[in-house]
């Protein structure tokens, strides 16, 4: 079986984790860089999350570069607190003093325009964070999107309804303006797994108990890093995600993750132009789809609307598996 090349650019919280691990159990898949960007922790933080998955699988043989630490324009905005201060729940004791010597010292970025350049058309980016990485690579190399074989981004929001502000999506309002040029200059196939696409196929709390209680050191570090996390906490999540999606686990990455490996897992999804808001006073940061192409952009993106929540679910079983 020919694997499919995948590059994962992670600002690696907990969600990301479990995308990571979803990758690494993929039969078909062959990941060929983790890239880190600031998000749900300081790019610091985040490199040493990604180690810590790659630790617990037994993969530490992939490669992680470290990439940017703040958006493209403006300070890094403080909405960082979702899964703990470190991103991994705060409750890791054992941190590795080492992990700088283990990081490439290649630039992520460079690392990026590297590989897809090396495989090109071959390799698949999931982008699981802020899209700053994603951004920088385009105008350090413009034929780096054509480079690619596809693009699958968890980001944005449909119902102009956020998560982080009024309007925008975590993602996507951490680095609008990256947001922006990723949705104009990446004419590569473009998958965007939004926010409203991840709380709609929500799973149950039944599910989450049955696959962090799973026989094996990936669902034991789940379990451990989600112990204290409100994010995965059935009553803290009452009065939170629940008010507008109905109860229901959660693991946004995971959504994108999934549609790399399985194409067959996305059941609908809406084709269209897709542009970011960057000068809303209440809106900067929405991703707005343009359904009537009113924008007559050149290219269009799919944004997945319904999954196969059963094929998803047996995914992210055999992630907790491993090593
Ligand atoms: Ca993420």
């Amino acid at each position: 079986m020919t694997k499919k090349l995948v590059i994962i650019d992670t600002d690696c919280g907990i969600d990301d984790a479990q995308a990571i691990m979803m990758a690494l159990a993929a039969p078909n898949l062959e990941v060929l860089a983790l890239t880190c960007v600031f998000g749900n922790a300081a790019v610091e933080n985040v490199c040493q999350n990604v180690l810590k998955v790659l630790s617990v699988c037994e993969r530490q043989e992939i490669p992680v570069f470290q990439g940017c630490a703040g958006p493209l324009i403006g300070v890094n905005n403080p909405f960082s607190d979702h899964f703990g201060g470190d991103g991994l729940g705060d409750v890791i004791d054992d941190k590795d003093p080492q992990w700088k010597e283990k990081l490439h010292p290649e630039h992520a970025v460079n690392a990026m325009i590297r590989l897809a350049s090396e495989y090109e058309k071959q390799v698949s980016l999931v982008a699981l964070g802020p899209l700053t990485n994603l951004a920088l690579a385009v105008r350090l190399d413009p034929r780096f999107p054509q480079k690619l074989r596809d693009l699958f981004i968890m980001g944005g929001n449909i119902e102009g309804k956020g998560n982080v502000t009024l309007c925008a999506e975590f993602n996507f309002a951490m680095d609008p303006e990256s947001a922006y040029i990723v949705l104009e200059e990446f004419l590569c196939p473009t998958h965007l797994a939004t926010w409203e696409y991840s709380g709609r196929n929500a799973l149950t709390w039944e599910f989450f108990e049955e696959l962090i209680n799973q026989d094996a050191p990936s669902a034991r570090f789940m379990k451990m890093v989600t112990s204290k996390c409100w994010a995965y906490s059935k009553e803290a999540m009452k009065n939170k995600r629940d008010v507008y999606f109905g109860p229901g686990f959660v693991s946004y990455d995971a959504y994108a993750m999934a549609a790399c490996i399985d194409g067959s897992i996305v059941l609908e999804s809406i084709e269209c132009p897709v542009r970011v808001e960057l000068q809303g006073s209440m809106t900067r940061g929405m991703l707005v789809l343009d359904r009537t192409s009113s924008l007559k952009k050149s290219h269009t993106a799919s944004v997945m609307s319904k999954c196969d929540v059963a094929k998803f679910g047996q995914l992210l079983m055999e992630s907790l598996r491993q090593p």
